[in-house]
């Protein structure tokens, strides 16, 4: 997004301190000895002197206040708690990382002032509820994603939201809500006015049709320009035109049932932690294309706005999922879990929604969904999602159908992770143990039995360049048999499922929670078809050629 606003990019070089196991409610910040430098956007622990700490870091830097009359401080994503001060005053907390928020300065001081954050990685329940360390990825500490210094007049707008209500004409819904009394409200489209009006604010909400406008679809990515104005303040964003259905079992785009070819990708490299830089990120998606995919599930946390503004312009379909990883019973039933996550998802869907390329929300990879009391959780989860955005399909991942899982009937798609050949029988096993799975969907409600049905992961480990004349598990060969075998399957003779997100794009260091490493051998989870510094491996070629030709 861009605006006409007075954005100030704070990326640079900022002041670096670590304070490791101090607690954060006693950090004095005046006293604060900062001898060091971190880059932001950027991670702490992959710096030489932190690399792999869990402790309390601090970031400081000088930024200048002009004559607005509100000053907004918006970060992108920051791992995984923080505190934030201006001049030494703390103006708020944040819990929760990978999404964006904003904290307002409402004092009037200007000139050049000192802002603070408090960065903290450790895992603390009460604190950081949503992040836990038994999760199979490494959590990374600091100020991963953009961060900004934004300048607003009194009138301002405070939120702009776009759906598509109608595709015949393209038809916009354009939903401001602004902080003035009243003022002249503008709105256009590819430069095109179709509102100027004085209008009292709060909430307004308007219809635009648009006949000549293209629409959006993985095959052709239009794309539009979308600029709203309240008197001297404007913002633009980039929005495309489509709708995305559920009909029977069929997930539509426009109107077209959707096939699904994808891999789960998460957001991690060895030398940047979870704080992609650009080229990191282009270099990831242009191997994506290159595989044949027209999907990505990003797991298991809100991706990065620049994927996601590159997935618009490639056609690139995108799940965008809340964080979650395996959460029990007694996480998903704590108040504080449930109000962090919905803090988070509403964050989440105000920072993604404009983005036609994201054509599902989901939630709780893997949580105890067979478990009665999960339920209620489920529950109020999945209402304020839907309330916050009614235009997506809700899905959330399952491995509890042989448990019998209980919220199946709550989302729109089902999503099945499962790894047959690798967790469960042997590559010839594969057919029969997906036919088996997919009809305990069935079993556990009749109604999920005609929903659209995604294998949101399925996969094998190679440990980058093993070969063995066995053949057997962790050989780069076993792997590239299992999802030859899995693909041939959903795809070619079942020809039912709308589609398939491989466990995963790349390699991706695990946690250092015990348990968990001791099954991840060389300390990353070994399934991706490339490894962590994105050199294929030789299913890459496997998933090229089976992903190519059904993509034909
Ligand atoms: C789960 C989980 C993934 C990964 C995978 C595996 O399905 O959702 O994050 O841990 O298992 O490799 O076993």
């Amino acid at each position: 997004m861009t605006d006409t606003r007075t954005v100030t990019n704070l990326a640079g070089s900022w002041d670096f301190a670590w304070l490791g196991e101090t607690d954060v409610d006693a950090v004095d910040v005046g006293a604060i000895a900062f001898d060091d430098r971190a880059p932001v956007p950027g991670c702490f622990d992959v710096l030489p002197n932190y690399v792999g700490r869990r402790g309390l870091a601090v970031y400081r830097t000088r930024v200048t206040f002009d004559n607005a009359a509100l000053h907004r401080l918006r970060f992108d994503g920051v791992q995984f708690w923080c505190r934030v001060f201006v001049d030494g005053q703390p103006i708020g907390d944040h819990a929760g990382g990978f999404t964006a928020f904003d904290m307002d300065v409402t004092d009037a001081a200007k000139g050049e002032r000192e802002l603070i954050v408090l960065v903290d990685n450790r895992f603390d329940a009460r604190r950081s509820a949503m992040h836990h360390a038994f999760f199979d990825w490494y959590q990374h500490g600091g100020i991963a994603r953009g961060s900004w210094l934004i300048a607003l007049p009194e009138a301002h707008i405070d939120r702009v939201v776009s759906q598509t209500v109608a595709l015949d004409p393209p038809t916009l819904r354009v939903m401001v809500r602004g902080a003035a009394e009243a003022g002249v409200l503008r709105i256009a489209v590819d430069g095109v006015e179709y509102v100027n009006d004085t209008v009292t604010l709060g909430e307004r909400i308007f219809d635009i049709a648009l006949p000549e406008a293209a629409l959006w679809s993985p095959h052709s990515p239009n794309l539009h320009t979308l600029r709203v104005a309240l008197g001297g303040d404007g913002v633009e964003q980039r929005i495309g035109l489509r709708q995305v259905r559920v009909d029977g079992a069929d997930l539509l785009i426009n109107g077209q049932a959707q096939r699904l070819r994808g891999v789960c990708l998460h957001e991690l490299h060895p030398d940047h932690g979870c704080a992609l830089p650009d080229d990191v990120i282009e270099d990831d998606l242009a191997r994506i294309v290159d595989l044949g995919c027209n999907f990505i599930r990003g797991t298991h946390y809100p991706m990065h706005p620049r994927l996601l503004d590159r997935c618009d312009e490639l056609g690139i379909c995108v799940s965008c999922e809340a964080i979650g990883w395996g959460n029990k019973v007694d996480n998903l039933t704590d108040p504080t879990f449930i109000a962090q996550q919905k803090a988070h998802m509403t964050e989440m869907v105000s920072a993604a929604a404009h983005h036609p390329s994201v054509i599902m929300w989901g939630l709780l990879n893997e949580a105890f969904s067979s478990d009665p009391e999960a339920r209620p959780t489920y529950e109020t989860l999945i209402a304020h999602l839907r309330d916050a955005d009614p235009t997506r399909p809700i899905t959330f991942a399952t491995n509890q159908l042989d448990a019998g899982d209980r919220c199946l009937d709550l989302c729109d798609i089902v999503s099945i992770n499962h790894y047959p050949g690798w967790y469960k029988g042997d590559v010839a096993d594969i057919p029969a143990e997906l036919d088996r799975i997919i009809a305990q969907v069935a079993a556990s409600d009749a109604a999920s039995a005609n929903k659209p049905l995604i294998l949101s992961e399925l996969g094998a480990g190679a440990i980058p360049g093993w070969e063995d004349p066995h053949n057997g598990r962790w050989t780069e060969t076993y792997q590239a048999t299992v999802l030859e075998a899995a693909i041939e399957h959903l795809f070619t003779t079942r020809r039912d499922v709308t589609g398939l997100a491989i466990w995963q794009y790349c390699d991706v260091r695990t946690t250092e929670f015990v348990e968990t490493a001791l099954k991840r051998p060389r300390g990353f989870n070994n399934k991706g078809i490339v490894d962590e510094h994105r050199r294929p491996k030789l299913a890459y070629d496997s998933v090229r050629h089976a992903y190519r030709k059904l993509s034909e």
